[in-house]
């Protein structure tokens, strides 16, 4: 044998045996680390010891992927110990069999760079998780498969897609389980499923069973339901340990009895203590008092009382992925600040500081300073310009043209998820001269009628839903329909179809045959259709048709978060395109109460690239005149401005006004 291959041979000996010993090393360390209930202590206990966590929610899909370790950089420096959020499933599984866990989806790497930060974690693995999120985390593409499925319950259409998901996410959190090196402490089946109609025993305990496969023996499973027995008959199972979620008390052991009415022995745990509370269009935007939160988090902490705050950091609903409630049906903002003790920048506010010194009283504070805000600047007016009607961008919008068919479909039928349908359909036949009812009761959420291009008027599913005018042979009637947000709340989640989802009639009459473009608003590219078709919309009294505008932004070399105003328009999508098409999100001002945008750094690119602004202007855009035609990036955010006349209410003058043609 040669030297060189005696060396070969004493070189891969000695690596073997590295590799052996730190094996044994990881396992040691696993084998010491355990996280478990001390029932007769009443105390979680983690390695051993007694342990309380004080945690925050914040929902990685809501904060830019940039601006992670910030945020949670934050959340350590409050004194948390911990992070709590959900994983939703239409983000991570668009469409059937197709998974997406990259960039702003990767959540392993959310959770890797909470336990570098010195976080622990607590998941809510749904498959339901409510949240203000759209369809509470169920892909719509559910109601493609049966519309009349009946979620959460073992419903076979409805389990055998739980499964295959279930099957793909809970292998990805069994490595970053505590006991095997990672941080995740406990794992949450379903959501408060107490509060749900169906209360099938069967399907929680499926759930348990197929967390249990993969996560693992010893794998402290938890369910979550609002505090009360009636709840909490429903909502637990056995082998998951129950905790329950409350607002301010002021008298924890009271609230916490119908946990201890399951759970008599083992730690007191409010798994949705709330700071805040969320926002709807069109209602005051929700504030909790300081001082009222911050003595109910004293008496919960001084109670010994495990609490996760929700939210610490709410973040925002880029894109559709906003939710909605029922009663009367209600979509959820793009802004999720949720007057959370971050905002949704992530700037620290009185709340926090408020926190962190009640936390200060029961624990050591980290010794790190707190992060810093984010810089925010003003980059000021950008002149936009009209460039195409939704109809001009229909072949960009939808390339694979229509679908035809002989009545309405819904969304869901057609395979679109999220966003806007535009429904066509060319007047055939003899008409009535005299004007007749256009209904549209069928319109799910909100739909913009135009006739040869010219709107006439909105109609909405808390509003307007029917018309008195007349058509004429060969006109086009085009009728655009946007999906606010599946419902993601309450029994009403089945009874989620979108689009149109009844016949339209016309003087009583069905009309039939209709040419349906589900589109695409991110296909939308600013140099593709400018001045092509005509230099403006249609517009009728105060309305535009549907259109798309663009402006220019450059930023310096280190861009900053701002803040989109576009208070002058009416309702519609943000759209930025810089190095990449970023949907930012919704934006209704006049309805309110979030009047500007936030628009992190991380969207905006420096010159010399150009930051293409782009407004889907639904219906009124202040561009009469060039000079009205802006929008403006200021320093602030604007999230609690007094709704205006509710939007539907507006809406009455404008049915009242005559048609035009053109
Ligand atoms: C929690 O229950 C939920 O677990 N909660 C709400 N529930 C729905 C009530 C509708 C009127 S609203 C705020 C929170 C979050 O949605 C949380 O995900």
């Amino acid at each position: 044998m040669t030297e060189k291959m005696a060396a070969t041979r004493r070189w891969i000996f000695l690596s073997c045996c590295i590799v052996c010993l730190l094996s044994a090393c990881q396992l040691s360390q696993a084998q010491n680390r355990t996280f478990e209930i001390d029932y007769l202590g009443n105390t979680f206990v983690k390695d051993g010891k007694a342990f309380r966590y004080v945690s925050g929610s914040i929902h990685y899909m809501r904060v830019p992927k940039e601006y992670w370790r910030d945020r949670l950089e934050k959340m350590y420096a409050a004194g948390l110990d911990a992070i709590q959020f959900y994983i939703p499933w239409n983000y991570h599984e668009p469409e059937i069999g197709q998974y997406n866990f990259e960039g702003q989806r990767d959540f392993v790497q959310f959770i890797k760079l909470a336990q570098e930060v010195g976080l622990l974690v607590l998941i809510r693995a749904g498959p339901y998780i409510c949240g203000e999120w759209e369809f509470g985390g169920f892909p719509a593409w559910l109601l493609k498969e049966n519309p009349k499925m009946v979620l959460r319950k073992m419903d076979p259409t409805y389990i055998k897609y739980v499964d295959t998901w279930m099957d793909k996410l809970l292998p990805m959190l069994t490595p970053l389980m505590y006991e095997n090196g990672g941080p995740i402490l406990m794992v949450q089946i379903e959501n408060e499923y107490g509060s749900f109609y169906t209360c099938d025993h069967d399907y929680m305990a499926h759930l348990r069973d197929k967390a249990r496969e993969h996560l693992g023996p010893r794998a402290l499973l938890y369910t979550t339901d609002g505090s009360g027995d009636g709840f909490l008959k429903c909502g637990t199972v056995p082998g998951a340990y129950v905790t329950v979620d409350f607002g301010n008390s002021f008298n924890p052991q009271k609230s916490f009895q119908p946990q201890r009415d399951y759970e008599p022995f083992g730690p007191l745990v409010n798994s949705e203590f709330y700071p805040g509370w969320l926002d709807h269009w069109g209602y005051p935007h929700s504030t909790v008092n300081l001082d009222v939160f911050s003595k109910a988090l004293d008496l919960l902490l001084d109670y010994g009382a495990n609490v996760n705050m929700y939210m610490f950091e709410g973040g925002t609903n880029f894109g559709f992925w906003n939710g909605a409630n029922y009663a009367p049906y209600q979509a959820v903002p793009t802004s999720y600040d949720y007057d959370a003790p971050l905002t949704e920048a992530g700037d620290i506010t009185d709340k926090y500081i408020a926190i962190r010194q009640v936390i200060s009283k029961y624990k050591q504070l980290p010794s790190m300073p707190i992060p810093k805000n984010t810089t925010k600047t003003a980059y000021g007016k950008v002149e936009m310009s009209f460039m195409a009607t939704v109809q001009d961008a229909l072949q960009t919008l939808c390339p694979k043209g229509p679908i035809k068919s002989q009545y309405p479909l819904t969304m869901e039928a057609i395979g679109q998820w999220q966003g806007f349908v535009l429904y066509r359909h060319t007047l055939l036949g003899d008409t009535p001269s005299e004007p007749k009812t256009l209904d549209l009761s069928g319109v799910r959420d909100r739909a913009y009628l135009m006739i040869n291009q010219v709107p006439q008027g909105i109609f909405d599913r808390n509003g307007q839903k029917t018309m008195n005018l007349t058509l004429k042979v060969n006109e086009t009637i085009d009728i655009l329909v946007e999906n606010m947000g599946h419902i993601g709340f309450g029994s009403e989640m089945n009874n989620n179809s979108k689009g149109l989802i009844s016949n339209v009639t016309f003087g009583g009459s069905i009309l039939t045959g209709w040419s349906i473009f589900p589109l695409t608003v991110e296909n939308f590219k600013p140099s593709s259709l400018s001045g092509i078709y005509r230099d403006k919309p249609f517009r009728n009294g105060n309305l535009t048709t549907p259109s798309f505008y663009v402006g220019k932004l450059h930023v310096p070399k280190e861009p900053s978060d701002t803040f989109l105003d576009m208070s002058a328009w009416g309702k519609g999508q943000n759209l930025i395109m810089s190095s990449s098409m970023i949907n930012v999100g919704r934006y209704w001002p006049y309805v309110g109460p979030q009047v500007r945008l936030y628009v992190p750094k991380p969207f905006l690119a420096p010159s010399p690239t150009i930051n293409y602004i782009i407004m889907f202007e639904l219906e009124q855009a202040p561009c009469d005149t060039a000079d009205k035609c802006t929008v403006e990036f200021v320093d602030q955010a604007l999230i609690n401005a007094a709704p205006h006349k509710p939007n539907f209410e507006r809406e009455e003058t404008v049915f009242s006004r005559k048609r035009i043609s053109v």
